[in-house]
């Protein structure tokens, strides 16, 4: 066994021995949170309309278009490759995003029912896009490295088709327990773990309508974009109460809008309600999502 195999293998914390399945969810919900504890991500495919997904794509350019307007408004990670968060007011299909029977029953199933939606953004790498580093969302929280519970989930639909040109998503299966002080900022594994993660990667190739979430902690990376397209892909973030990644996002609804919200959805919403949206200035915390 070669040096980095075992360096690898001694910082899996592992599956934990028992998968918090909570009784009375469907078969399908079930596999999904085997699936989020065991490969750390999972897919559902076909769940909105190419024309939902294509109305999604126009609101991310407009979004994109107004956000380089601005000092701040879009968040460079890397050459030719942005992120901008976002309002849900900006995205039409906000409320069928967050009510869709998947994502919420996902949602609740891993996070409890009282999930907090935190976060709604987008990725872009433009054509001329390099490899990101690979990397977490966020670093670990005692609640996963003791308590062994998963408290927060990253949902991502491509507003494309995904060829192999464009640099499809990679995601390192099981790295959601992955643990070591040699974690920059405990999220930017060091360069002595690559081989590994590069050997068990996956890459994704996902077509507009699929919908996929993933444990936020799951190691994962942007690919070279070889194409003459871009990849534009969006980004739900949902926390368990008191995983606290609200407090690094400044999403903010108005009143009406939060008015007109079923029940439902306003029960998991913990942003401010404001009479008028200020646009977002990306956060300069350090953030690898
Ligand atoms: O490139 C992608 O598909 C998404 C990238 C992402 O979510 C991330 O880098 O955190």
């Amino acid at each position: 066994m070669s040096d980095a195999i075992s360096t690898f293998e001694e910082i899996s914390l592992g599956v934990p021995d028992e998968i918090p399945v909570p009784t009375g969810v469907s078969a399908d919900v079930a596999d999904a949170v085997r699936a989020l504890y065991t490969d750390g991500t999972v897919g559902k495919k076909g769940a909105f309309s190419r024309e939902w997904t294509t109305a999604m794509a126009e609101d991310i350019y407009i979004a994109f278009h107004e956000a380089l307007s601005r000092k701040g408004g879009a968040m460079g990670r890397g050459p030719r490759r942005y992120y901008v968060e976002i309002h849900p007011e900006q995205l039409r299909g906000w409320t069928e995003l967050v009510d869709n029977p998947w994502v919420r029953e996902v949602s609740e199933a891993v996070l409890g029912p009282d999930y907090q939606i935190v976060e709604l953004g987008f990725d872009i790498p433009f054509p001329g896009a390099k490899n990101q580093p690979w990397h977490r969302d966020f670093r670990m929280p005692e609640q996963t490295s003791v308590g062994r519970r998963l408290t927060s989930l990253a949902f991502n639909l491509t507003a494309v088709d995904t060829v192999e040109e464009m640099g499809p998503f990679e995601i390192v299966p099981g790295t959601q327990w992955d643990t070591s002080p040699d974690f920059e900022h405990g999220m930017f594994p060091d360069k002595k773990f690559y081989p590994r993660f590069a050997d068990r990667a996956v890459r994704k190739y996902p077509t507009m309508g699929d919908i996929a979430a993933r444990s936020a902690l799951t190691i994962h990376r942007g690919t070279q974009n070889f194409s003459s397209q871009p990849r534009p892909v969006l980004v739900l973030g949902m926390d368990a109460p008191g995983a606290g990644n609200a407090a690094h996002h400044d999403m903010a609804v108005t009143r009406a809008f939060y008015e007109a919200l079923p029940e439902r959805v306003r029960a998991h919403l913990v942003c401010p309600v404001v009479d008028e949206l200020t646009p977002i200035t990306q956060s300069t915390t350090l953030r690898a999502s």
